[in-house]
């Protein structure tokens, strides 16, 4: 059995994090040899919350758990940790501006940031779950100058796991037959999921969908289907972005499979022309625990437009925030 990695998971007392930690202890998201122990970082006023969701972990009896620091420290919660979900974040409360929902998230990613920056692993896999993602990985990533920006990424797949399941079902076909949709940009309602590069059992996607199903409903759709999920359940997406963040962490540590690529928010370089800087949704191949961009790919005047409308938002939405940056 190898030696137990530390995945520190934030907010792991709300409903995300009811349904991650549990298949991260059962080994789905670093494979069935991987012990782990969970440093479960909570707001003070949740602690006790958090102790019953502990109990519950214990109760399982899980073979790959070692053990389970709680803790409202964020100092104690990254403490060597190799892997970091950042799931709590403050929710948009009526009447609140998009500015003030990033200035609030500001205090909660910034010194976090720092805190990874201090006592983290040097080539700790940091996932920002908490919107806004993409931003909120940006300043937790700015406050932490000792690593390297790449440790910083934000979470796209459920947009991209929702746009191959929305294919898959118009094509008549299995999730298992999708290869390779983008989502491009912010996780927001700028994204853009990109069908243009995609397969449907190894043939090219984008003729067996007609353009109005592409542009009316399917992109609208995925952008939208997290509004659609509340409207539904009463409550937001939780199982479905836990999910999300275990293929997203799987595939960052363990690989992507050859000739397939998956979408993950990532520190722009200026690939496909985007802002330097910026956190964007990209496609990415994944191989002994680093990621790189796919390069290369054709991009038309559509997609072209409607990257550059998500890379925007980012831009606006980074100005918002600089202030918050050590
Ligand atoms: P909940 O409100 O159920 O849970 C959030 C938890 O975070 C609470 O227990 C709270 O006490 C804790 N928390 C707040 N501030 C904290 C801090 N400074 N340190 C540690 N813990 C803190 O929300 P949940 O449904 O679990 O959603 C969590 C976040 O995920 C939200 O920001 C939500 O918007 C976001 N989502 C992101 C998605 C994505 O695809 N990137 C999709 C799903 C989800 O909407």
């Amino acid at each position: 059995m190898k030696k137990p990695v530390k995945v520190a998971v934030t907010g792991a007392a709300g409903q995300i994090g009811y349904a991650l930690l549990f298949r991260i202890a059962a080994g789905d998201m670093l494979g069935p040899d991987q012990p782990v122990d969970l440093h479960l970082l909570e707001i003070t006023p949740a602690l006790g919350a958090l102790e019953g969701v502990t109990m519950e972990l214990n109760d399982c009896a899980f073979p790959l758990l070692n053990k389970i620091v709680q803790t409202d420290d964020p100092n104690v919660a990254f403490k060597d940790c190799d892997y970091a979900l950042l799931v709590g974040a403050m929710p948009r409360k009526q009447g609140m501006e998009r500015k003030d929902l990033l200035s609030a998230n500001g205090g909660i990613f910034g010194p976090q940031g720092k805190a990874i920056n201090d006592h983290a692993s040097r080539d700790v896999k940091v996932l920002v779950v908490g919107n806004p993602a993409n931003t909120n990985a940006l300043i937790a990533q700015q406050n932490a100058p000792d690593l390297d920006p790449k440790c910083f990424t934000a979470m796209v797949r459920l947009d991209h796991n929702r746009a191959m399941s929305q294919l898959a079902e118009k094509t008549g076909a299995h999730n298992t037959d999708i290869k390779n949709v983008i989502i491009w940009g912010n996780h927001s309602a700028t994204q853009y999921p990109d069908i243009h590069h995609a397969t449907v059992k190894g043939k090219d996607a984008k003729p067996q969908v007609d353009d109005a199903w592409y542009t009316d409903t399917f992109i609208p759709d995925v952008q939208q289907r997290g509004a659609a999920i509340i409207k539904a359940r009463g409550a937001s997406s939780a199982a479905s972005a836990a999910s999300a963040a275990i293929d997203h962490m799987r595939s960052w540590a363990l690989g992507t499979p050859e000739g397939e690529w998956v979408s993950m928010g990532i520190p722009s370089e200026g690939s496909y022309g985007i802002e330097p800087g910026v956190i964007y949704g990209y496609p990415c191949t994944c191989k002994d625990g680093k990621y790189e961009i796919v390069q290369g790919l054709e991009i038309n005047e559509f997609s072209r437009g409607k990257m550059d409308a998500t890379d925007a938002e980012l831009r606006e939405e980074r100005a918002a925030v600089e202030h918050l940056f050590s």
